[in-house]
């Protein structure tokens, strides 16, 4: 096992894996920028590094200074966190050659997922239901991609093969709209990912967002740790997730989990990865997959009991996995609320001195957070703080868990997102379950109530 991991990331999860490095024994590198100097899980690290000024480009985004730092400290692997570098290849190659250990799968199989059209070939290949489309980039002539769309059916969505999470992508209702749409998004893909393919899938129309967990050893072996409902999302920003999917069928669930656990097998997969599906009608359809740890990995954990953080950190070290997936068990419904520094309706974020804080706690609750009273949250990075979780024998005991958590937690002197939490732990939709991609903003545009 490793003796010394430096984590180059920042807030909640590098406490995070530091905690988990902790626990294992393993001596911990904190790199950091200017603002975040004075942060109590820098100061809580073995050893700590500034890698550069507050702006990310300058440090969290460095890939000299943090090998410059893993260099100095003597560090023997690296683990990424989520954002950042974590789906960067280049820098998971630099980190190999310079003669570390990238936390996380092969450079290789990273930039075969970052390129969508590649991955999505990939898990055709392997078995995985994909959303029907071009299977492929989209041609040069007008009218094979007329045709296409044609056998394809509308309402059909144009994506940049090199976008993902929701950057360049455009729906089109009708004919008409096609090839100005396609030359649209074929542009936008050239100036913001300096690759203009662009590829088509039918578009779905209400669909929920559930995603499944893997993990995979050096040795050939993968299991599937369940789905997550990732559905409560707005401009493609993820504000609830809960385990399993409300109303999902058991014997559907280990059916898409085994697949892509054998997906990963195929492509000799390596660490911990995400498969993201749009999920309509009792079906489900590949969209894209993370090679990263997810932030709503805890959920998976709770129910779970796995620490995937720390099964990270083994299999990057060799080690196969300690378990089959008979040995995994689903205990329960785990409920995970993201608390952002931001205004709870206009999502303006919020960032200054936490003038007062108290984490909630008692029987199933689980804080992952970096703050503290006083703590100053800088404007530079993203708005997310903390996050929440309640686990319960049932989704109505995590439910009931997560509204009592709600009331206990204080956070003063920024405006946080508490209170459209409490909203939504309120919202008859939402306690029935199964709300769609759209709920949210549909909600919200109605005017926040029930
Ligand atoms: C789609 C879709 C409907 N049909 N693809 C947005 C993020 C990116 N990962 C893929 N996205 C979508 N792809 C087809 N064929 C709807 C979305 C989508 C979405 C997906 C997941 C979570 C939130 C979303 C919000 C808007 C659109």
């Amino acid at each position: 096992m490793f003796e010394k991991i430096l984590i180059a990331n920042r807030g909640e999860i590098a406490l995070r894996i530091q905690r988990a490095c902790r626990e294992m024994g393993i001596r911990t590198v904190a790199v950091h920028s200017e603002a975040d100097a004075d942060a109590k899980y820098v100061k809580l690290a073995d050893e700590s590094v500034c890698i550069g000024p507050a702006v990310s480009a300058l440090s969290y985004l460095n890939v000299p200074a943090i090998i410059s730092a893993a260099e100095l400290t003597d560090a023997e692997a690296i683990h990424p966190g989520y954002g950042f570098l974590s789906e960067n290849a280049d820098f998971a190659e630099r980190i190999e050659s310079s003669g570390f250990v990238f936390i996380g799968p092969r450079p290789e199989t990273i930039r075969l997922m970052g390129d969508k059209v590649s991955a999505k070939a990939a898990m055709r290949a392997a078995n995985v239901p994909c959303v029907p489309g071009s299977d492929g980039a989209l041609p040069d002539d007008p009218e094979a991609i007329r045709q296409m769309a044609q056998a394809t059916g509308y309402p059909i969505i144009i994506k940049a093969s090199g976008g993902g999470g929701g950057r360049g992508m455009r729906v089109v209702h009708s004919e008409g709209a096609l090839l100005n749409a396609v030359a649209m998004t074929q542009a936008e893909a050239q100036s913001a990912f300096g690759n203009p393919t662009v590829y088509m899938e039918r578009y779905l129309q209400t669909p929920r967002h559930i995603e499944i967990q893997v993990l995979a050893d050096q040795h050939g072996h993968a299991v599937h740790l369940g789905e997550r409902d990732c559905s409560m999302q707005r401009r493609h920003q993820k504000i609830l997730e809960e385990a399993p999917a409300p109303g999902l069928d058991r014997a559907l669930r280990d059916a898409i989990g085994e697949r892509c656990a054998e997906a990963c097998r195929q492509i000799g997969y390596r660490g911990a990865g995400t498969f993201e599906f749009l999920y309509e009608n009792g079906e489900f359809f590949f969209i894209e997959m993370n090679t990263r740890v997810q932030v709503e990995h805890p959920v998976t954990e709770l129910i779970t009991g796995i620490d995937i953080v720390q099964q990270q950190i083994r299999i990057a070290a060799g080690e196969p996995l300690p378990f089959t997936q008979q040995d995994i068990i689903f205990r329960g419904h785990a409920i995970e609320c993201r608390i952002n520094a931001e205004h709870p309706y206009t999502f303006m974020p919020s960032p200054g001195r936490i003038s007062a804080y108290h984490a909630p706690g008692g029987p199933g609750i689980r804080v992952d957070s970096h703050v503290y009273q006083n703590y100053v949250i800088p404007p530079y990075y993203d708005s997310m703080i903390g996050k929440l979780l309640a686990h319960g024998a049932t989704r109505e005991q995590a439910i009931a868990r997560m509204r009592t958590a709600l009331l206990e937690i204080v956070v003063e002197g920024v405006n946080t997102n508490i209170l459209l939490h409490q909203d939504l732990m309120n919202d008859q939709n939402v306690l029935q379950g199964g709300t769609s991609i759209h709920y949210l903003e549909q909600k919200l545009a109605l005017g926040g109530g029930n």
